[in-house]
């Protein structure tokens, strides 16, 4: 019998919320299993991911950690429209292209920044802010003739830089100056069964 995919995460990791709301929005049901940073070091968790990083989703046997890996895998597995994963090479080229954007500046940028402002981390909060900035700036242009990052209609592109934009202000990096991104996250939270990340106590 198949047994409900297993999400190894944490409520307030930008990374876990990727995956949970895009859980959500494809409908399929999951088990949530928080699992807190001394518990990522663990053997049997090492097992998991030798990275020792939450996410990661045990799919009755098939294991996959990395946020973004996560998502491609649910897109190409369960998404039978094929429009959250586009198979056009020049959609998917896009999609890719704001995935790395994912792991790259957003995760250095504003996620950082939130990582010393929420979880008392020590991180260059100057290059954070300044990282989160420029990025900003480049997807609030970006934003401004289109609706989603990627394509005419959302993507895991959209899901992967969903939650540590939206979880900026936590950081201390203002959304304001950036109305087309304010506009393109009210668009993700539009989708039907979207759940926002819990705000982090203060
Ligand atoms: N590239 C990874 C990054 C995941 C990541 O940085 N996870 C953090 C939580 S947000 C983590 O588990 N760090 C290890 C720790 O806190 O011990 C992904 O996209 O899943």
């Amino acid at each position: 019998m198949n047994q409900q995919i297993r999400l190894y995460g944490g409520k307030l990791s930008g990374h876990s919320h990727r995956v949970e709301l895009f859980l959500r929005l494809l409908d399929l049901p999951f088990e949530f299993i928080a699992t807190p940073a001394p518990e990522r070091k663990t053997p049997v968790f090492l097992a998991l991911n030798p990275f020792g990083e939450i996410p990661v989703i045990d799919d009755n046997g098939v294991i996959i950690a990395d946020s973004n890996a996560i998502l491609v895998y649910l897109a190409a597995r369960y998404d039978e429209s094929r429009t959250w994963l586009p198979a056009d090479p020049v959609e998917l080229a896009q999609v890719q292209r704001w995935l790395s954007v994912a792991a790259g500046p957003l995760a250095f940028g504003p996620a950082s920044a939130r990582l010393g402002t929420v979880f008392g981390r020590s991180v260059d909060r100057e290059r954070s802010v300044e990282l989160a900035e420029r990025l900003f700036k480049v997807m609030n242009e970006h934003l401004a003739e289109r609706k989603f990052v990627a394509t005419a209609v959302p993507t895991v592109a959209d899901i992967a830089c969903y939650s540590y934009t939206s979880a900026a202000p936590e950081g201390g990096v203002s959304l304001e100056p950036y109305q087309n991104i304010l506009r393109w996250l009210e668009r993700i939270e539009a989708l039907p069964k979207f759940e926002p990340m819990p705000p982090a106590p203060r």
